[in-house]
């Protein structure tokens, strides 16, 4: 009985708010890795305080994200394991600051994403 009712609120929350992070995050910016092309699309993507960035991986390759190191604002705040062909990652950002960050297979795919305060919820 409890699990029908989690299933079925569950299936509602996904059928109305698809854009919603699991963080909460009502605004999410997309990232695109497009196909053989070993880049981030866009590149440079500015933001705010609390805002939700997507990364979809529309190549048939496994890309990983995360910070290059010694850079920054948190050369630790970005890192997944793996996003495998036609899959996403979301991450929400709450502080200010910048954000550099490559594919760890592909060095030569690199991004950046700047984040801007907002709402007194800066720094
Ligand atoms: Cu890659």
């Amino acid at each position: 009985m409890a699990i029908v009712a989690w299933i079925s609120t569950a299936s509602v929350i996904l059928a109305q708010e698809p854009e919603v992070s699991p963080e909460g995050s009502t605004v999410v910016h997309e990232v695109h890795i497009p196909k053989g092309g070993d880049k981030f699309n866009p590149a440079m993507l500015n933001i705010k305080v609390g805002e939700t960035v997507k990364w979809i991986n529309e190549d048939d390759r496994t890309h990983v994200i995360a910070s290059i190191p010694g850079q920054g604002t948190n050369d630790k705040e970005l890192f997944v394991p793996s996003i495998a062909p036609s899959k996403s990652w979301s991450h929400t950002f709450k502080k200010a600051g910048e954000y550099p960050y490559f594919c760890y297979i592909h060095y030569v795919m690199m991004g950046v994403v700047i984040v801007e305060g907002d709402q007194g919820q800066s720094q």
